[in-house]
């Protein structure tokens, strides 16, 4: 792997998309007060902005404007945090901590975090039909790639199936539908726009594809083995708790070490995928990378 200080890209990028989630949402004192303090909560509670800057890398490697993709990579992190937000509710996973803080309706309240999770979504549309298109990629195309992404047949079908599996006998297979829609349909989604938003070809729009696919499923294994060998503390949410609502993960269907193992080969394949950008994917390849050896 080339040289590249992830480190860097990781922190500039980070305050950047803060800036510009900023911008994008109403302010904190816009009435009603409670709505948009509850929305912001969530947003700048400190997530790891991997989405937004998996979309930005995209738009890099396809040798286009970051500036250009900034909008796509917020849009992309409203709906993720209105999927916490959501997440995190007592008709969900019923969770006190996110994010190293509590959770959104411990703060607010069930009623308002409710809607801050919708608010949050909305506002995700809204900045993306707000963005002018490109010559491959009409504005049309980008609004249904994210609502596709969003949408019951992804990200939903993936939290009905992981709600409706739990305390049940999850299958390998099962548990990998669970994870393409709960998990790597937005991480794909992320660097598809990125590529987007730099009018990628269909080449490479397939490369950031395959790419996306791969390192979501990867992520979201990772992010199984770390529930149960990391402590609260550490991951900012509560640790343990897939264990404790016996719900399916890679570590209880094939153990800590075949999932490592398949965590990386899954990696491999999405460095694979990168080919095509002739070393022009040096993000991507670092920040799939890092993704695979995080500790949080
Ligand atoms: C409520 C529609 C709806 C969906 C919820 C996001 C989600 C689906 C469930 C949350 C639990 C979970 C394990 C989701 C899989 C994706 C995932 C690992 C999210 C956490 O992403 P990070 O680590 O979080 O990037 P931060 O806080 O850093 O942004």
């Amino acid at each position: 792997m080339q040289q590249f200080d992830l480190q860097h890209f990781i922190a500039g990028r980070t305050a950047a998309i803060n800036q510009a989630l900023d911008r994008f949402l109403p302010p904190a004192g816009a009435k009603p007060g409670t709505i948009h303090r509850a929305m912001r909560y969530s947003l700048f509670a400190g997530g790891k902005r991997l989405r937004p800057a998996l979309c930005l890398a995209a738009a890099d490697a396809c040798g286009g404007e970051e500036g250009e993709a900034m909008p796509l990579a917020c849009a992309v992190e409203c709906v993720h945090t209105y999927s916490l937000v959501h997440d995190d509710l007592p008709a969900m996973d019923d969770d006190d901590y996110r994010r190293g803080k509590l959770t959104n309706h411990k703060v607010f309240g069930e009623g308002i975090a409710v809607l801050a999770g919708d608010a949050l979504l909305t506002q995700a549309f809204e900045i993306a039909a707000r963005c002018k298109g490109w010559p491959r990629y009409s504005h049309q195309t980008i609004v249904l790639e994210l609502a596709r992404a969003a949408g019951s047949l992804q990200l939903i079908a993936g939290q009905v199936a992981d709600l409706e599996g739990e305390g049940k006998r999850t299958s390998a297979k099962q548990l990998q539908y669970i994870h393409e829609r709960k998990t790597s349909a937005l991480l794909c989604c992320s660097v598809r726009l990125g590529g987007m938003s730099a009018n990628c070809t269909r080449t490479q729009l397939k490369a950031l594809t395959d790419f996306g696919y791969n390192v979501g499923l990867a992520f979201q294994i990772i992010d199984d083995i770390l529930d149960i060998t990391q402590t609260s503390e550490q991951l900012g949410k509560t640790a343990g708790k897939d264990t404790a609502t016996q719900k399916a993960t890679y570590p209880a269907i094939v153990g800590l070490e075949k999932s490592r193992r398949i965590a990386k080969n899954l990696t491999e394949r999405a460095f694979a995928a990168l080919k095509v950008f002739r070393g022009k994917a040096v993000a991507l390849e670092a920040l799939a990378d890092f993704l695979l050896r995080r500790d949080r």
